[in-house]
């Protein structure tokens, strides 16, 4: 009897939980390329074709290891356009006996994989991602009765679960984070490594000019395309991160600076997502070369920190936290993004190179996503579902599992807070201390009012006078609560006078 195996565009693991066991001559794995994923956001281009050229070669790889795949392109005039409706074109041309899938990554896909067994009249085996360290149960085991669930806490148990960095139940260096010693702004004269680039090849040459036709609309460019797309080359890009950028990616994980939209980061996460790389790998790895003295201990800490505590943990908050985790609005938001987060076009030059970058390569580093675009929508107080599809639309490695907390959660402090213990806001001198984006602003950062003001300053305060009944009493804002509360009557009008002009200026953003 027949097995029916679908694989999932970001399910591209040889290892695959729903290939575990299976017999490659009584299986048919089926990957689909359908218009509902590529359009239920209008994602970038380069997200689009990153995907759909890595399911290509994917499909070669399952091949070249015995499988047989049965392989629906997106231009397939037969296709229905759904993973519903092509499984369910696959049942009428295999007659499977059974179906057997690895759960998905997104509360809208599980419940079409829950629906399948009714529909079909078949077993449907949905097993657990085993590409994750934690799987639903020990997450919510460790979350039971607990009143606050904090990062710090559960990454320490992944450490102990995991092994990485532990001499026996202890910590590696004497400490669990190395925080302390990272968060450096950074020169734009030190040596900055380069990513390695990965030219298409006929498959994604295919594939980028498909998505050009199919997708002009969609926001992005494809002629900077230089995703891998194949597991050996990720495989390559992480070594090139291992060798070159670790060392300092602890230092200027925080750094920003102009046209540079690398630094020291990794840029692993499309790969990580979509399963051409194997997270506890890569952080096995990372220990190795500070076992061998190759790199310092915050750098090695402070990236396996961000694998299995950070990612791990978003993931488990997603789950636990529900389908209605993206309907939350804490501080009722409701302004929609202005219109420049599609073209770049603003004189803040901190938001222009943010999303300059993000147009060209799918890709803005973490604090570029927290502390410039996140802190921005979340000062105006924009729509935290409208700002959660444009994370979900524009990065290559969104996917709601992992985009949606940091985006709803962390970010925008949309749930109140679940994830962060305040919110993640920020006037122009947090900028400045961590980038050298002001000195070619057309604003004065220094200056807190009026038309040359940086409109973060004054935005702040407006943020934290319109939010007091929320955020007054949280201990982590008393600071600067206690600094507006001293200010002169005047200057606070000031502020909010200087503040109300600029939103109404956005308002009025074609
Ligand atoms: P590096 O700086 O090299 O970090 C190493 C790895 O750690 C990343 O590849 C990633 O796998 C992991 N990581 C780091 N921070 C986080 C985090 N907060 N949550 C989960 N994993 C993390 N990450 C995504 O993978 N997909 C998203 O859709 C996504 N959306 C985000 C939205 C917002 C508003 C914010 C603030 C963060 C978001 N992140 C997301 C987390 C983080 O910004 C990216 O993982 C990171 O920028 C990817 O680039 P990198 O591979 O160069 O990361
Ligand atoms: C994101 C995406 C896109 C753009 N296209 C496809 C596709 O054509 N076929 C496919 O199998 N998967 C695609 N994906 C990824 C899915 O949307 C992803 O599996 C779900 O978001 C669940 O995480
Ligand atoms: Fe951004 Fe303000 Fe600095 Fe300009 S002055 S780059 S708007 S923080």
């Amino acid at each position: 009897a027949l097995t029916l195996i679908p694989v999932l565009g970001d399910q591209l693991s040889l290892h695959l939980s729903a290939l575990e066991g299976a017999d490659p001559a009584a299986s048919v794995v089926l990957m689909m390329e359908v218009m509902e994923e590529t359009t239920y956001v209008a994602h970038h281009k380069a997200k689009i074709a990153f995907i759909l050229s890595a399911m290509r070669h994917h499909a070669q790889a399952l091949r070249a290891a015995g499988w047989t795949v049965d392989y629906v392109a997106l231009d397939d005039p037969e296709s229905s356009g759904s993973f519903t409706g092509e499984v369910a074109r696959a049942v009428e041309r295999h007659d499977p006996a059974r179906i057997v899938v690895t759960e998905s990554g997104e509360w809208r896909v599980q419940a079409m994989l829950e629906s399948w067994a009714m529909r079909f009249a078949l077993p449907v085996d949905i097993r657990a991602d085993t590409r994750f360290i934690a799987d639903h149960a020990l997450f919510d085991s460790w979350a039971a009765g607990k009143k606050q669930l904090r990062m710090e806490y559960f990454y320490r148990a992944m450490r102990r679960r995991t092994g990485l960095l532990m001499d026996g139940d202890q910590p590696t260096g004497g400490q669990w984070n190395y925080d302390a010693d990272n968060r450096k702004p950074a020169k734009a004269d030190l040596f900055i490594p380069r990513p390695p680039r990965f030219a298409p090849d006929a498959i994604t040459r295919d594939v980028l000019a498909l998505v050009e036709t199919r997708f002009p609309d969609h926001i992005g460019r494809l002629d900077r395309f230089a995703f891998a797309t194949t597991r050996e080359d990720a495989l390559k890009a992480q070594a090139a991160f291992l060798d070159t950028a670790l060392p300092r990616f602890g230092d200027y994980q925080d750094a920003m600076l102009t046209d540079e939209p690398f630094l020291w980061h990794s840029l692993l996460s499309p790969y990580l997502n979509i399963g051409l790389l194997d997270p506890l790998d890569l952080c096995r790895e990372v220990e190795a070369r500070y076992r061998a003295g190759a790199v310092p201990l915050n750098s090695a800490e402070g990236f396996i920190r961000q694998i299995i505590g950070w990612r791990e943990y978003v993931r488990g908050i997603y789950w636990r936290e529900g389908p209605d985790y993206v309907t939350r609005n804490h501080l009722d938001a409701h302004r929609p993004l202005p219109a420049f987060y599609w073209t770049g076009e603003t004189d803040m030059h901190c938001m222009a190179q943010a999303i300059d970058q993000t147009i060209d390569h799918a890709y803005a580093h973490h604090i570029q996503r927290l502390m410039i675009t996140g802190n921005f929508a979340l000062l105006i107080g924009a729509d935290p579902a409208a700002v959660h599809r444009w994370y979900l639309e524009v990065y290559a490695d969104a996917y709601e599992w992992v985009e949606l907390p940091n985006t709803l959660g962390m970010s925008q402090f949309a749930d109140g807070g679940v994830i962060a213990s305040k919110p993640y806001c920020a006037g122009g001198a947090y900028i400045d201390r961590m980038s050298d984006y002001c000195g070619s602003c057309r604003y004065t950062v220094k200056a807190r009012t009026g038309p040359d003001a940086c409109p973060f300053n004054a935005l702040y305060w407006h943020f934290l006078d319109r939010n007091a009944d929320r955020l007054r009493g949280n201990p982590r804002l008393a600071m600067p609560y206690r600094t507006w509360e001293k200010m002169a009557e005047g200057d606070k009008q000031a502020l909010r006078d200087s503040a109300t002009a600029f939103l109404d200026s956005l308002a009025s953003a074609p």
